[in-house]
């Protein structure tokens, strides 16, 4: 109260409204009249920000928070009344004829869709102090995540326009496409950010020109964090540094549907004739290779919502697509997170819980987080909720009584809950494909993925930069390359494949149908290989190389490599996690690569060009 004749007007409002909803506490200690009135100020204003950010206001924060701890604290199943079964999907293989059809389909619908990348996390999970999307997915070609993404998006682009317009290549092999496109799709990029993350992200786009892609088609959207909570009577905490804030925490991936709908952006795109919006993780390598065929399903089969799935081992740390059943007839199919599948499973009568069938996998397919989503029917669902996901408390209880928690808890909210509110006629489906194609994230330290059970995946950025090789490798395999199999190697007490470590720029492969086209003859690579492809229209003729090949030309440059080549190469050298003298980012993986002898050859010049050693 003595401090009422310093409020605005506005100010006053947000007063009431947290004394009216039993936050009195958060004034108590407030110094008089005179004293810290400039922190006083910036309270209203971070109020003010938690109030705008979050669908309903605090104060509809504050209701949810107390129902919800007040079910965690009766013990109540999010679950009640649901049986869970194994739900119906699309499981492509890779290279079949299928397979190349959903990827053509796909490839003509992408100039009409919008991508989105959630990277507010900072990945404790993982160790490092940088934001995850600036590490190197490998070190070979030393492509960071985020050009991976926006290298991935703008072959997209072109291939779709090419098909579109009739622009395609030549069916036959080896056949250079030449000039550009000429077409004026423009995918639209989102990156959610999060204080955590934003002014390092911007920092690394400005950095680097955008990575080639024009600035105008990436939009950074951050996300607020929510109010901490102290008690089951959802009193917001108070920072423990400072008394005049609330503390805060994230809120949780799924804050990107709130987000995507209050900047105006999801109608901008349905004016313009867009009509899928895809989502996708941080630190997943691989995701561009399943992007194409799985695109193709959701216009196929008509999907408003499109789930991207993998095999999954029971118990394994990833979230199971579910159906789940209610007495009252309701089905949905969702992800169910992985430590509440196991005892969801046991309480519905199946007494062995989450465990391996026959084949040696979860009958559940594997959630990786990879959302196609209908535009319209989005958007009207959005426009009914604001884009309020369902949210969950997990609360740190003290003790068995469960009145008071050992720190403070907040609401949280994941993006793939999103179908949970949608109508029974919603079409929601789900596309399982190989693990090895689709799914390498970068989440665990070198201490915790060294723990992992045995053949279960270690999702590190010692597997995450194996996966790349080991896919590059197979998908050549299939397109025709004798590819020499791998050997066993122990990086940071991870046991894993060593494949030849082949990469390439996403123009030059971004289908299977195109990496065909780029391959011909007999061509043969090593096991102690490696092969750097950066450059759009590069054929391999009756290659064969024992050796480090790599490449640089522009894109019109056509350059046929014949003959064999052979040297030295570079060679994987072990590092330990330990080694603080060596860069954190190649410490996490355990190896470093010692470039021993290469042969390379840049062409900065358009022309046909062939390269016999
Ligand atoms: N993220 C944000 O952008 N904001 C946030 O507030 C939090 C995260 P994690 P998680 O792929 O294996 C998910 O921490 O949440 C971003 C699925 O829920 O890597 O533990 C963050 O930057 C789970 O079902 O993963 O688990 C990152 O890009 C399973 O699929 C992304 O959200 C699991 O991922 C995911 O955050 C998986």
């Amino acid at each position: 109260h003595k401090n009422l004749q310093l409020l605005s007007s506005g100010q006053i409002e947000l007063a009431k409204m947290l004394l009216e909803m039993g936050q009195s506490h958060l004034f108590e200690h407030w110094a008089d009249p005179g004293v810290d009135d400039e922190e006083k100020k910036g309270f209203f204003d971070q109020v003010d920000r938690l109030n705008s950010s979050y669908p309903g206001g605090l104060a509809s924060y504050v209701k949810s928070a107390r129902q919800l701890l007040a079910d965690s604290q009766a013990g109540k199943n999010p679950f009640d009344g649901f049986t869970p079964s194994v739900p119906k999907g699309e499981v492509l293989t890779f290279g079949d004829e299928d397979f190349i059809n959903f990827e053509e389909a796909g490839i003509r619908e992408a100039q009409k869709a919008a991508f989105v990348l959630v990277a507010g996390g900072l990945g404790e999970r993982l160790g490092y102090n940088g934001i995850k999307v600036a590490l190197p997915a490998e070190t070979a070609s030393g492509t960071c995540f985020l050009q991976y993404y926006i290298e991935s998006i703008l072959a997209l682009q072109e291939a779709s326009c090419r098909l579109v317009q009739g622009l395609s290549p030549p069916n036959g092999n080896c056949d250079a496409i030449s000039g550009e496109c000429g077409c004026q799709t423009r995918i639209p990029f989102v990156i959610m950010t999060s204080d955590d993350t934003h002014a390092r992200t911007v920092e690394l786009l400005e950095s680097n020109s955008y990575f080639g892609m024009e600035p105008a088609q990436v939009k950074l959207l951050k996300q607020e964090k929510v109010a901490c909570l102290d008690d089951n009577d959802a009193r917001l905490a108070v920072e423990p540094r400072n008394k005049y804030r609330i503390q805060t925490k994230p809120h949780g991936h799924g804050d990107v549907h709130a987000l995507l709908f209050s900047s105006g952006l999801l109608k901008i795109w349905h004016d313009a004739g867009l009509r899928w919006v895809l989502f996708f993780q941080d630190t997943n390598g691989l995701l561009f290779k399943a992007i194409p065929a799985s695109l193709g399903v959701s216009s196929t089969r008509q999907y408003h919502v499109n789930s991207l799935a993998v095999p999954r081992r029971a118990k394994e740390a990833i979230g199971g697509i579910t159906k789940l059943t209610h007495a009252d007839g309701r089905t949905m199919v969702i992800n169910v997170e992985y430590n509440q599948l196991d005892p969801l499973l046991r309480a519905t009568g199946q007494v062995d819980g989450d465990v391996n069938d026959e084949t040696g996998f979860s009958p559940f397919p594997g959630n990786i987080n990879q959302l196609i989503l209908e535009l319209g029917p989005y958007i009207e669902e959005l426009t009914k909720t604001g884009g309020a996901i369902k949210e969950f408390v997990n609360p740190k209880y003290k003790d068995a009584s469960k009145t008071s928690f050992k720190s403070s808890t907040r609401l949280e909210c994941m993006m793939q809950d999103y179908p949970k509110t949608l109508p029974p006629s919603a079409r929601v489906g789900f596309t399982v494909m190989d693990a090895w194609l689709a799914y390498a994230p970068v989440k665990n330290s070198p201490e915790d993925a060294s723990k992992v059970p045995k053949g279960n995946p270690y999702h590190s950025a010692t597997s995450g930069e194996m996966a790349i090789y080991r896919a590059n490798s197979l998908i050549l395999r299939k397109a025709g390359v004798q590819v020499a199999n791998p050997v066993q190697q122990v990086f940071n007490g991870q046991e894993v494949e060593v494949w030849p470590r082949i990469t390439w720029k996403p123009k030059w492969g971004p289908t299977f149908a195109e990496i065909k086209r780029k391959v011909c003859g007999n061509c043969i690579i090593s096991q102690s290989s490696t092969m750097v492809i950066k450059g759009r229209n590069v054929f391999l003729e009756d290659l064969s190389l024992d050796g480090a090949l790599l490449i640089n030309a522009v894109e019109d440059a056509e350059i046929k490599v014949r003959g064999s080549v052979q040297n030295k190469g570079w060679i994987l050298e072990n590092i330990d996690y330990k080694d603080a003298s060596v860069p954190e980012q190649l410490r996490i993986r355990g190896f470093r690569i010692n470039k021993v002898e290469q042969f390379e050859k840049n062409y900065s010049e358009p022309g046909k060009f062939s390269l016999e050693p």
